[in-house]
């Protein structure tokens, strides 16, 4: 039998520690990363007002695609009437764009001029 120069060849050897002996005293080292995702773009959803869109229909249509109630959505139409424009939610681009086609075609089918846009927010 072949054997090691440091190891007689009947000794029982002793059992393999599970974990590498640590030399560090079991500090932790925490380290300072740069963070590297910033997060998306966001998009104000901005509808304006005119003269002939039913005030009941904006208020339908906050409420139906930006999830606001009854008092939320008449509030921000009311707004909209008096100020001009008025941002109805804020969402990442896709999303943003998806509010403007739904709202722009429930206008369209129902035969009102109600405009809507989607503006990048932030610095
Ligand atoms: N100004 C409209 C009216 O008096 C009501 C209105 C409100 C229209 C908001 C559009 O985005 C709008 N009937």
């Amino acid at each position: 039998m072949k054997c090691m120069a440091s190891q007689s060849p009947n000794q029982p050897t002793a059992p393999k520690p599970l974990l590498p002996k640590r030399e560090d005293g079991g500090a932790v080292v925490l380290e300072r990363r740069l963070q590297r995702v910033k997060p998306p773009q966001m998009y104000q959803v901005v509808v304006l007002n005119d003269d002939y869109t039913p005030m009941e229909f904006v208020v339908l249509v906050i409420q139906e695609y930006f999830n606001k109630d009854l008092a939320t959505a008449t509030q921000i139409m009311l707004k909209i009437h008096l100020d001009g424009k008025g941002v109805c939610g804020v969402f990442t681009k896709d999303v943003a764009a998806t509010k403007v086609d739904q709202v722009l075609g429930a206008a369209q089918q129902a035969g009102h001029p109600l405009q809507c846009v989607s503006e990048p927010i932030g610095p």
